[in-house]
């Protein structure tokens, strides 16, 4: 067996049952990157247009001068389905890449265990760098370079026979490793199901998608107010959205993939008692989701998005508990949403507490987002 083909078995054996190599040139979209970046598709996620990090993704040499390769890899989650709503609850959603323990958790250590195996292998140091996520690489376009799929309409890496519940990583490594050859080919042929699909309509037609529109954008990233415009879009989304990859028929007919048992579903996370969450303080919020991605809205943005999908839900019954989220919530951010969400579920009610609150709330900004909504 060559290096490269051990390297894969190992990859295999550590969590990462897709593995391809790829060279260090520039990737073959990056002008697809620029372009979405000049446009402002990136909203507030400043980071990615940061000229540094420009350079970064447009170079990978530059990201790691010592490395020869990059060894692609992907790491598949547990798929989301259709989940049983419970009919005497009402329950929100979670993305499924978000049901457990946060990758950053996981993945970095198993790619160190990789590291370490090959040079123990090769019986010498070999120079590394591990990335998955947050490094500053077009690692969609590297995967699809290193042979490991096609990138859908719906902009996720496409693996013919797993689908796209997975996550990519990758190692730059100070080794001459061969390049495997691209995945070239695009199936997605003429199917645009998850272009109809997205609530927002934010899908573009060029693989490349609005991210000021995009639900897992608002729920995650956004740390201010939702805009109006998109809250009914929300639907009953409390973090991150699947629904591009619900739909794709390449996630439906996909095989089934041995899942990491920290990517499990914990309880009352994929499906959570929207009720039960307006009662989440700070302790109970760092309680329930310690080491989850969720951990990244902090507790105001979680809590914001509960409210939305509250009011979306259309159970009055949540109305008391939400005028008193507006009189007793620290939090300004929770409290127009809260506003928001009693007033679309029984306007009557709410009304008289709203216009209090429009001249009397403490925060300039909760005063504003309650003036919108009351203009309807
Ligand atoms: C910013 C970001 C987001 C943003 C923007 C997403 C987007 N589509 O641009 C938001 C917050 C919306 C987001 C959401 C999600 N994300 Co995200 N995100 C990223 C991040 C950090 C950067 C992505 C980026 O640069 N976007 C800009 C666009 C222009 O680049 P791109 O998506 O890579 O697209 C390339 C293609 O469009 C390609 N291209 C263009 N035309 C064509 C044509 C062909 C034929 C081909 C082959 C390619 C191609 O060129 C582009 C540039 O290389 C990456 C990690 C990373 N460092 O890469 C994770 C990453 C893409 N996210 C990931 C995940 C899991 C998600 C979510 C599923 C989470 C969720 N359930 O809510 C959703 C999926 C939403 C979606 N449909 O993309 C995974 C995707 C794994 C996969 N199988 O694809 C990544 C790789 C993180 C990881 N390490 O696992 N994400
Ligand atoms: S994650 Fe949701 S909102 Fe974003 S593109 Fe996919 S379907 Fe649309
Ligand atoms: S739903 Fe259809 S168009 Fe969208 S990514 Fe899947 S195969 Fe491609």
């Amino acid at each position: 067996m060559d290096i490269k083909q051990w390297i894969k078995a190992e990859a295999a054996r550590l969590g990462f049952p897709f593995a391809g190599v790829t060279s260090l040139d520039p990737p073959p979209h990056l002008n697809t990157f620029e372009a979405w970046i000049a446009a402002g598709r990136q909203a507030g996620m400043g980071y990615l247009a940061d000229p540094l990090s420009l350079q970064k993704r447009a170079d990978p040499r530059s990201v790691f001068p010592a490395a020869k390769s990059i060894l692609s890899l992907a790491m598949p989650y547990t798929p989301s389905g259709p989940l049983a709503i419970e009919p005497a609850t009402i329950t929100g959603r979670v993305a499924s890449y978000a049901w457990g323990t946060d990758y950053h958790e996981v993945i970095p250590a198993r790619l160190t265990l990789l590291a370490d195996h090959i040079e123990a292998r090769l019986g010498c140091r070999v120079a590394r760098r591990a990335y998955t996520d947050t490094g500053a690489i077009l690692e969609r376009d590297l995967a699809q370079r290193a042979g490991l799929g096609w990138q859908g309409k719906n902009t996720c890496l496409i693996h013919p026979q797993s689908g796209s519940y997975f996550f990519l990583a990758e190692l730059f490594l100070d080794l001459d490793l061969e390049p495997d050859e691209p995945f070239r080919s695009d199936h997605c042929g003429t199917c645009r199901r998850c272009i109809e699909a997205c609530p927002t309509g934010c899908i573009r037609e060029d693989h490349t998608l609005d991210s000021a529109q995009c639900i897992s954008y608002q729920t995650i990233e956004n740390k201010g107010p939702i805009p109006h415009a998109l809250r009914l879009q929300l639907e009953n989304w409390v973090f991150g959205c699947d629904i591009c990859q619900q739909v794709c028929p390449w996630n439906r007919f996909a095989h089934k993939n041995s899942i990491e048992e920290s990517f499990q579903a914990r309880p009352d996370v994929p499906a959570p008692r929207l009720l039960d969450e307006l009662r989440l303080d700070a302790h109970g919020f760092n309680q329930k989701f310690r080491l989850s991605p969720v951990r990244r809205t902090k507790r105001r943005g979680y809590l914001r998005n509960v409210c939305i999908a509250l009011g979306n839900a259309g159970h009055e019954a949540a109305v008391p508990h939400l005028l008193n989220l507006l009189n007793l919530e620290p939090e300004g951010l929770i409290r127009s949403a809260a506003a928001w969400a009693a007033y679309r579920l029984d306007p009557g009610t709410a009304l008289p507490r709203l216009e209090q609150a429009a001249d009397s709330d403490p925060d300039p900004l909760v005063r504003e987002d309650i003036r919108i909504t009351l203009a309807g």
